[in-house]
């Protein structure tokens, strides 16, 4: 029996041998080559120093000096690497039914081509640490650092490589206004729609009329080191492919560590607006953990949302992600 599997196997080699002289091609020659994509680096400190450059104009809590400087800035910044920038001024109500002044703004680049996708992220931080440990805090307005500036920082890399290395479709950077005005926490109020002022606005008044994108990313804390991102609940519910595709590109890549594949908690955000109103299926990359008390990252509105919970790390896993899932549109 075995013997004559031998045989068997001996008389295939001569043939398959016989066959390579015929062709006399390396059958890797006969298929046609896959279309090369070339995804560009992402420089994790460049970054970095774009975080640390929002955080050093103090908090941007909306009505602020640092506030309108640090509009301006990005404003400057976007005008030298996108093809259009919009800045959509807008006045809407707080929680306290106070009238505030807001400022969303959205960089576009190839602002003719039809496919597009939003990148979003808020830029406001918030007026109140109240879920300091410290009581005498919760007042204070916090840095922000990886309550959105940590996202803002990604999204201007990938707006300076978008420059560089141009892409074919379209590609719209919307910085949110407004998300982090919520009534603070030790007044129990129990609203909801007093977050995300901003992307309520834009959803319902869109910059262009009609607007249309094929599918949105917001950036949310993706900047504090060893991060959990597990697929938002409410991203999964309204983009399951998106939210499926984006966490199998994460672990092709090989950030699987952190791009957990597990649902994780319903999170109030940007994203849902744009979902809801504008229709247009966008998923939050947020950093969750599982405790008890709150379900974000550990220094979530506290004073220590500061610059040293940045690590460039992060900022650069987050960043190879959106520009896998953008260079391979
Ligand atoms: C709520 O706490 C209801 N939403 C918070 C969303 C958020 C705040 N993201 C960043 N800061
Ligand atoms: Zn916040």
């Amino acid at each position: 029996m075995r013997y004559n599997i031998i045989v068997i196997s001996m008389i295939l080699l001569v043939f398959a041998s016989c066959d390579d002289k015929k062709t006399n091609k390396p059958t890797s020659q006969q298929v046609p080559a896959k279309k090369e994509i070339k995804i560009p680096d992402f420089n994790a400190d460049s970054a970095y120093h774009y975080v640390k450059k929002q955080v050093d104009f103090g908090p941007r809590v909306p009505g602020s000096e640092a506030h309108s400087q640090c509009a301006d800035w990005f404003v400057d910044f976007f005008n030298e690497k996108a093809d259009t920038v919009f800045v959509q001024n807008f006045r809407t109500r707080l929680y306290n039914g106070r009238g505030i002044d807001g400022k969303n703004i959205i960089a576009s680049f190839n602002p003719e081509a039809k496919k597009r996708i939003l990148l979003g992220a808020h830029w406001d931080s918030r007026p109140f640490a109240d879920h300091d440990p410290d009581e005498k805090n919760w007042n204070t307005p916090i840095d922000g650092a990886n309550d959105g500036a940590s996202g803002v920082g990604v999204l201007m890399e990938i707006a300076r490589i978008l420059k560089e290395q141009p892409i074919n479709i379209g590609v719209d950077i919307i910085l949110f206004d407004l998300e982090d005005y919520g009534a603070p926490q030790y007044l129990n109020l129990m609203t909801n729609n007093d977050w995300a002022l901003g992307s309520q606005y834009w959803s319902k008044n869109p910059h262009i009329y009609n607007y249309r994108a094929y599918f949105g990313l917001l950036l949310d804390m993706v900047g504090a080191s060893d991060p959990r991102f597990p697929k938002e609940y409410y991203s999964q519910q309204f983009a399951p492919s998106l939210s499926n595709d984006v966490w199998r590109i994460a672990r092709e890549i090989g950030y699987s560590d952190y791009f957990i594949n597990e649902i994780g908690h319903p999170i109030n955000d940007d994203h849902i607006y744009v979902n809801v109103n504008a229709n247009i299926p966008m998923i939050d990359i947020i950093h969750l953990v599982d405790s008890e008390e709150t379900s974000f990252y550990p220094y979530w509105h506290t004073l220590k949302d500061n610059i040293e919970q940045i690590d460039p790390k992060t900022l650069g896993m987050v960043g190879d992600v959106v520009l896998n899932v953008i260079y391979r549109q």
